[in-house]
Order: C-alpha cells, then structure tokens, then sequence
C-alpha cells in the first residue's frame, strides 16, 4: 500500500486530518487500533472552544451542531459559573472577550467525523495492531502493523502521530531527542451521564472543602457530573446514591437544591496528569493532539488543542505539497508547543485553583480564596480567565512568520552568559 500521510489514531485528531486532508486533496490512510463502536462509545470532551466550532463549520462538519438546540444541536454558552465553598461567581465570556464556546460532545463530533471519512472515500483500518514506524528520517517512511494476522506495509511520505496519551508514535522519537515535562495529580475524575435536566444553564465548576465537582450537560435530558476522587478508587467504590449525596454536599446551596437524580447510563473514573513531549516532529514525523501533550479536563482543552494541532499540519502539508515550501513544516512543532503550553498552564492553574490537593494546608486555602476573590471583583482577572477559557487563536500565520514580541529565551551556557 502507498499514500501521500500515514496517520496513526482515528480519534478526533487523526480523524479530522485525514478529512481536512482529503479538502486539501491530499490522500492519507488512518490506522486505528480499536474498532469504529469502541471509538464512537467513548464518553469525553464536552466543550468546543469558538476556534475549534470555526474548524467545523469550515470544514462541513457542523451540519447537526449547527441545529437548533431544542432538536438536539450543540448549545452555545457565554459563561460559566464558579463556587468557592458557598460563594459563586459567574463568568461572562461574550462581555468580556467577545467569543463564547460550544457545548457538543466529542462523542457527537466523532459521528460526523466517520460520517465525513465516509463519504470522502479516506481508507480508515481498524483493529490493526503491532503498528512501527520505519525510516523516519528519510523521505521514503513506512508503517508496518498486523490487520486479520496479516503483516502489512504502508509506504508513505509523512506519518502523523495521532494515537492519543497511551499511544507510541511519540515513542518513534529518538529517547535523546525526546523531552518529556509531566505533573500527576493525585486525584481523578469521576464522570457520570444521567438522563436527567442539568442543575443550571450554564457550567458550574464547584470548590470545596470535599473537594471539587463540575456540572455540565450534552443537551436538555442528559447531563454530565464530574466528581473529583481519590486516584486510588475505581468506579465500584461508587454507587449513584453515594455520587449523588457527594455532590449535592460540594455544590452550592442553590444548585444543590435544583438537582434532579437519577440513574447513571455511563459511569467512568479518569487519571488527571499534564503532560508535554517535545519535539512534536522528527524527521517525517508529526504527532498531533494526546499523543504529543495531555491536560487534566478541568479547563475543556483536550479536545480543542487536538483540533489545533490538525490546523496546523494541515497547514503545513499543504504548503509542502502545493508549493514545495518546507519552512512551516520546519515551524510546525515550536507554533504548536507555544499554543499547547499556554493551554498546559490554565489547565493546571484552573485544576490547583479548584481542586483539594491531600498535601495542602490552609495557607493552600487561603491562596485559593484570594485567587477567587480576585475573580470575583477584577473584570481584568474574567477577562483573562475568558481568554484562555474560549480558547487562544490557532496560530496558522506563525508557522511562517514567527511572532515578532516573543524571543525565545536563550539556552544559558555552562558559564551562565547567554548563547
Ligand atoms: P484520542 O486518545 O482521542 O485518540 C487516539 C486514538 O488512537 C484512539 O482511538 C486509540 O485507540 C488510537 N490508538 C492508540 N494507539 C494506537 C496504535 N498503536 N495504533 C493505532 N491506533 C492507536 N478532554 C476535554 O476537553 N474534556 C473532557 O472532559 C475530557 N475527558 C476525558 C476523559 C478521558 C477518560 C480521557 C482519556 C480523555 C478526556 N479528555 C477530555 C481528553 C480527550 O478528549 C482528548 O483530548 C482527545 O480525545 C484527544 O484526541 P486525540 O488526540 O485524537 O486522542
Ligand atoms: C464535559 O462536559 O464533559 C466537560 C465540560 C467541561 C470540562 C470538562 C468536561 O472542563
């Protein structure tokens, strides 16, 4: 087999490059490891920042988002809510930067993005195994994996990593070259979907003494509850009663007193951790999305640096194929990291701000109360969190013009003077 880009995960990120690929018309072929249900039957991202929403509709894959929401759309939202303890504030996204997010599950983004390789013709190969990438430094690359028993070969140009947290494109890389920055959390998420109302409109991101719960939804009968738990529980530890008085207990009073229980239809527990490897290209190979960076859920970015990574290669591919220019390319993995890094830092700022960390005191306490207050009485401090919140631009224009105010700070020598 032959194709102009191999890529490696038909998650959301190697699914939606093929596609813009194939606009581009650039053939690829995607190898997933799972089959196309377990795909589609993983419950994840809820929140589509206005970037990633102007990539789908771009891309002809709004069609259902875009409905109305009384018939099952997406549901844009201009805020969220924030409590401390009993306090709460709201953000407002509109006023404060003149964007606002999506709600519309990854689940229902994944749909229309099979739907879409469908219809372009992309060859998609699931259940594939054993996959190894070959000759990533030359320009004739390869994929080798097992499919049915069978060994088989896909001789390629470019091979995009897009095989998520547990994947092994990054691996591919040199350890030497390879740098790998990580923050475990000891806690993690707890999630469960309920065919019930949401507790309000908007998002709630609660702190508390118990620790930290979010309520949010995927449309007017189904929602979506997040409870943060010891990183040694599994899901068996907790039964709906015992999620639902926790919650009740972490929310508001308000909210509390507006929650509608009821049985869970899917119940998961999620490690939190950040994480960056660097480089994201080496050689013919790019990675994109989990298999290159991971952030815990609490600031909804997952999902969306995933689709801005794709931008971005797309970007590049085009560039090398259309006109022979290399140079964003070349550019592809600093414009990426600078964009992810600074989805890194709100991601783990918004977790320390809102979660119970076992090792804190009351100082811990305190710092957060203030970071809250701060919030709650600076419109600069909302406008700053709305920023990050809806989502940074995708940076399509640095993969060749590096911005001009930004120098990258200069590797100290052994003696200390700058190189
Ligand atoms: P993905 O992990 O989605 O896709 C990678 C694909 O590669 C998978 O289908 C996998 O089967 C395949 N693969 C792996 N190894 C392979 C191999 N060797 N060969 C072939 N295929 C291989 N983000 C949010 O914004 N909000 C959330 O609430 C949220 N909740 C999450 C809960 C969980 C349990 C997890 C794991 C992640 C969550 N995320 C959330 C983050 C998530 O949405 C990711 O950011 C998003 O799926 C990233 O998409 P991909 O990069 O395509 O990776
Ligand atoms: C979700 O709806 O699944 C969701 C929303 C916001 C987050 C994380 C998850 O920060």
């Amino acid at each position: 087999m032959r194709t102009r880009v191999a890529i490696v995960g038909a998650g959301p990120a190697g699914s939606l490059l093929a596609h813009l690929l194939h606009g581009a018309g650039i053939d690829s072929v995607v190898l997933e490891r799972r089959s196309r249900a377990y795909v589609l039957g993983r419950v994840r991202a809820g929140v589509l920042e206005a970037g990633s929403v102007r990539v789908l509709r771009d891309a002809g894959l709004a069609g259902r988002m875009d409905a109305p929401t009384a018939d099952g759309g997406g549901d844009p939202h201009d805020g969220v809510g924030l409590s401390l303890d009993q306090g709460h504030l709201r953000i407002g996204f509109t006023e404060a930067v003149g964007r606002r997010v999506m709600l519309w599950g990854q689940t229902e983004v994944q749909h229309d993005l099979y739907d879409a390789l469908d219809a372009d013709g992309v060859t998609l190969l699931d259940e594939i195994d054993d996959v190894e990438l070959h000759d990533l430094t030359t320009d004739a690359p390869s994929v080798t994996f097992t499919r049915d028993g069978a060994t088989q070969r896909l001789d390629c140009d470019w091979i995009v990593g897009c095989d998520g947290s547990r994947g092994t494109s990054r691996l591919a890389i040199p350890e030497d070259l390879r740098r790998t920055y990580e923050r475990a959390y000891p806690f993690g998420w707890l999630g469960i979907l309920s065919e019930t109302p949401p507790v309000d409109d908007e998002l709630i991101y609660a702190s508390h003494e118990r620790g930290f719960a979010l309520c949010s939804m995927r449309h007017a009968m189904l929602s979506r509850y997040y409870l943060q738990c010891d990183d040694t529980d599994v899901v068996e530890d907790w039964s709906d009663d015992r999620f639902w008085t926790e919650l009740s207990e972490r929310l508001p009073d308000e909210a509390a007193a507006a929650l509608v229980t009821g049985p869970s239809v899917e119940k998961s527990i999620a490690p939190l951790r950040s994480f960056v490897s660097e480089p994201m290209r080496h050689g013919r190979l790019l990675l994109a999305g989990d298999a290159a960076h991971v952030v815990p859920p609490t600031g909804a970015k997952g999902l969306n640096l995933a689709i801005g990574d794709v931008v971005l290669v797309e970007a590049a591919l085009r560039r090398h194929y259309d006109d022979g220019d290399d140079e964003a390319l070349d550019r592809y993995s600093e414009t990426a990291l600078r964009r992810v890094w600074k989805a890194v830092r709100f991601s783990w700022w918004l977790t320390t701000l809102t979660h119970r960390f076992p090792d804190r005191d009351d100082f811990d306490r305190r710092i957060q109360a203030a970071e809250f207050h701060h919030l709650a009485t600076s419109p600069h401090a909302r406008a700053t969190f709305a920023d990050n919140y809806t989502g940074l631009p995708i940076p399509v224009d640095q993969l060749t013009t590096p911005p001009e105010h930004v120098t990258t700070p200069q590797t100290p020598t052994a003696t200390g003077a700058r190189a």
